[in-house]
């Protein structure tokens, strides 16, 4: 079957249109939208179009509340700045908070971000390049619902708990942005569906054997990336981003869903800092050194991380976002329910 190509506005049009008739007040839609079409744009499917059939399934289950109107909270220290999602998507959430986290994070130099009561299943890169734009570095995590084994372990415990960095550069900035398992739950999802086999080491099965099987590794755990360490850091993430910000963790998001089929609801944590008031006082500038250091990555031949998706994005801006006759079909199908 051929693919179709449609612009980028075009794509948001529909998501858009889309989420307003599943009942989505105008904030909730157009920032899951903006977050969904920037995914399908950079060509990072596994949180593209193909979360909206999830983000649907948790409007109709009543999981999300579609009218939230996220809630910017009294501060009581000038670097924590707090926001209620008000049982609604992380993303106008994160939007709401993202002018005062900036203005914070140039006045003291460092500021953070507290997202309580959110429904949680975007990317974080776009919210770390977004800080990189006002000339901040930013590090954004967040806990998930229990579908990874820690290291050593036998059965979900921990999330998939993403973890993203972004350092701002003149032109496209310097970003990575990844789950603390071997792979995004999404990629398991996508694999299942392509009928493909998963490369060994990603996954047990329910009675903590390894499997290369999709389906059996949904109803059995993920693995964490990189043994201990990732174990680790995606523990540090539960700590952080979910109990220090008195939300939850990702065994009691689970507790409280019920299921992986829905998007779970907990906390998110960004951090922002400003490169100038650390290196106040010191020899260099710091964005220069940043540069120096990129080049010598470069000059190695390596890659940074996100030049991948920089290149997709420049192909859509100029081409537009080429989607499968099943994707089509599916955004058709969404619009008419
Ligand atoms: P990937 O493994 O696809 O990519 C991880 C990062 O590594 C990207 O920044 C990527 O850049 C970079 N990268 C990949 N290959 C190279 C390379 N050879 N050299 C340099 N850099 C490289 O990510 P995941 O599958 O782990 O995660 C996908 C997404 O899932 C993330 O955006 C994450 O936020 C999201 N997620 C969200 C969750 C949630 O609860 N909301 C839970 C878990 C994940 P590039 O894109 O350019 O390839
Ligand atoms: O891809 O692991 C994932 C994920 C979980 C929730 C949102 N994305």
């Amino acid at each position: 079957m051929t693919n179709t190509t449609i612009t980028i506005d075009a794509l948001h049009e529909r998501v858009d249109a889309i989420f307003r008739k599943a009942g989505l007040n105008p904030v909730q839609a157009s920032a899951i939208t903006r977050v969904i079409v920037a995914a399908e744009r950079d060509a990072c499917k596994s949180h593209g179009v193909y979360r909206i059939e999830g983000a649907l399934r948790t409007i109709k289950a009543g999981k999300v509340n579609p009218n939230a109107v996220p809630e910017l909270l009294p501060q009581d220290a000038p670097a924590i700045v707090k926001v209620d999602a008000k049982r609604g998507f992380a993303n106008p959430a994160f939007e709401l908070g993202l002018p005062v986290l900036v203005e914070r994070a140039h006045s003291c130099g460092i500021a953070a971000l507290a997202i309580n009561d959110a429904v949680h299943f975007s990317a974080l890169w776009v919210e770390v390049e977004a800080l990189t734009q006002a000339g901040l570095a930013g590090l954004a995590m967040c806990p998930s619902y229990a579908t990874v084994a820690p290291t050593g372990g036998n059965g979900p415990l921990l999330g998939t708990n993403p973890f993203a960095f972004g350092w701002p550069r003149d032109g496209q900035p310097y970003v990575f942005d990844f789950a603390t398992s071997v792979a995004a739950r999404g990629e398991i999802e996508l694999h299942r569906r392509a009928g493909k086999s998963l490369p060994e080491g990603w996954a047990m099965d329910s009675d903590g054997r390894p499997t290369t099987d999709p389906e059996a590794a949904l109803a059995g755990a993920m693995l964490p990336f990189g043994g201990h360490k990732g174990s680790a850091i995606a523990t540090m993430i539960e700590l952080l981003a979910g109990i220090m910000i008195g939300d939850l963790t990702s065994p009691e998001a689970l507790d409280l869903l019920g299921t992986t089929t829905l998007y779970p609801s907990h906390g998110e944590l960004i951090i922002a800092f400003s490169p100038q008031a650390f290196s106040a006082g010191r020899p260099g500038n710091p964005l220069g050194r940043a540069e120096a250091l990129f080049e010598a990555i470069l000059d190695q031949g390596a890659r940074l991380p996100s030049q991948r998706r920089f290149i997709a994005r420049a192909a859509s801006e100029s081409g537009g976002i080429s989607l499968s006759a099943q994707e089509i079909e599916q955004l058709d199908r969404f619009l008419k329910q």
